[in-house]
């Protein structure tokens, strides 16, 4: 019998373990522009699923040709189930979590702000600290109130102006039971998704509407930023960002080497410049692996693929920590998942992450937590429910919770503060 070798590999101490949700992908039964077009385009995408996605995916989840799948409704009805989930969260050994404030339930008319909906999140803060979990907030996760969507959402010269005064009112009501807020969820994944490529809504396919949304989504963060200063001088605020892993396609090429510039710059540092000055912490969100040749074309390799055919490469995550030790910042991993509804991957996907965060941390990096994407299978907007990225399994009929087994290999780890490979 092979000698088998056992290696631990240790964490700094107070190191934070958890997960993440957002409020529209869990709550259920939110009313908010994703609900409207959700109504208005489900059909659509059932219909569009034959042609979007490899045959083997389709055979896998049917689902995705149900137009029902495109509705968010109750979701995992996360709302009423809290307790529950946090309790989960808990007996896995999570020390921290990630959720969102669900601003149209806060501000369903403009200006007027609904004191009962801030009970419930405070709730819900209460909940994590009784369980002994660091909340880390976000203030917005894409969805706007309808009022706001009609007057064209982050496209608005005033959006900067809404989302700062709803942060103020969130903060001033909630700070007490807050140390780490989180302005904005992944801004450049709204401006690729809803105004370069055009599959979000509104759906626009335009270079000014782009500029305009990077340039109000930064001045939203910004201000939101001096708001919650003003009211908790010693909260820590930052926003979260998605950061690829650019490569070129031919290594020789100064082609594709241009390409992977220009994909970085706005892909991953655009934003950031535009926001200088004011984070106290920065944040990862890692998914994608993107070898480019010119004009952008991505030529992965995929040897392993999550259900929805991302591809599968943590040292990605190692060379993004990386290339952020020049802000000098404390670094949260606030996401990092996949897509495994047989769960026959997933253990083995957060091992290797972490593997490679260990090392950027062993090379000074200053990284100070990790979230798994996701606590619960949840709704992935225009992809609906069929993606699984839950470390608890949600059955939508009964909404019966079952814990997934990488969810206990996870556990572990954050238990023990350290990760162990066997060779
Ligand atoms: O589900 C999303 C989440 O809302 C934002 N980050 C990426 C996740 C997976 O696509």
């Amino acid at each position: 019998m092979d000698k088998k070798t056992k290696k631990e590999l240790k964490f700094p101490e107070g190191f934070l373990w958890g997960a993440a949700t957002s409020a529209h992908q869990v709550e259920g039964n939110n009313h908010n522009d994703w609900s409207e077009w959700e109504r208005v385009n489900a059909e659509r995408l059932a219909k569009e699923a034959g042609s979007k996605w490899e045959k083997w995916q389709q055979d896998k989840f049917s689902e995705m040709f149900n137009s029902e799948n495109y509705i968010s409704g109750r979701a995992c009805d996360h709302y009423n189930r809290y307790e529950e989930d946090f309790d989960i969260a808990k007996e896995l050994g999570h020390n921290a979590h990630r959720f969102s404030i669900e601003w149209s339930r806060i501000e369903p008319e403009e200006g007027k702000f609904d004191e009962k909906k801030i009970e419930h999140y405070r709730k819900i803060l209460q909940a994590l600290r009784e369980r002994g979990m660091e909340p880390f907030v976000t203030l917005w996760h894409w969805t706007n109130p309808i009022w706001l969507s009609k007057m064209g959402g982050p496209e608005n010269k005033k959006f900067a102006f809404y989302f700062s005064r709803y942060a103020r009112f969130v903060v001033e009501q909630l700070s007490g039971l807050v140390d780490f807020w989180i302005t904005l969820n992944e801004p450049t994944s709204v401006i690729a998704n809803s105004y370069m490529s055009g599959v979000w809504l509104p759906q626009k396919k335009n270079l000014l509407s782009m500029l305009r949304v990077y340039k109000n989504l930064a001045r939203a963060h910004n201000y939101a930023y001096g708001e919650i200063h003003k009211i908790s001088p010693k909260a820590k605020v930052g926003f979260a960002n998605i950061l690829a892993f650019y490569e070129p396609y031919n290594k020789n090429s100064a082609l594709d080497k241009i390409a992977v510039k220009i994909a970085k710059y706005f892909g991953n540092e655009k934003f950031l410049n535009l926001t200088k000055g004011k984070h106290d912490f920065l944040t990862v969100q890692y998914y994608f692996h993107n070898k480019l040749k010119f004009l952008g074309r991505i030529k992965n390799e995929n040897k392993t693929v999550s259900d929805l055919g991302w591809e599968i490469y943590p040292e990605g995550i190692y060379h993004i920590i990386k290339g952020l030790r020049k802000y000098n910042l404390p670094i949260y991993i606030t996401e990092n998942g996949l897509a495994d509804a047989d769960d026959s991957r997933r253990a083995k996907f957060i091992k290797d992450h972490l593997g490679w965060i260990y090392r950027a941390i062993q090379e000074g990096a200053d990284v100070r937590g990790y979230f798994y994407w996701s606590l619960l299978d949840n709704f992935e907007w225009d992809k609906g429910f069929w993606p699984r990225f839950g470390l608890v399994e949600i059955d939508y009929e009964t909404m019966e919770r079952k814990i997934r087994k990488s969810a206990w290999e996870y556990a572990k780890i954050c238990r023990r503060n350290e990760i162990n490979f066997i060779n």
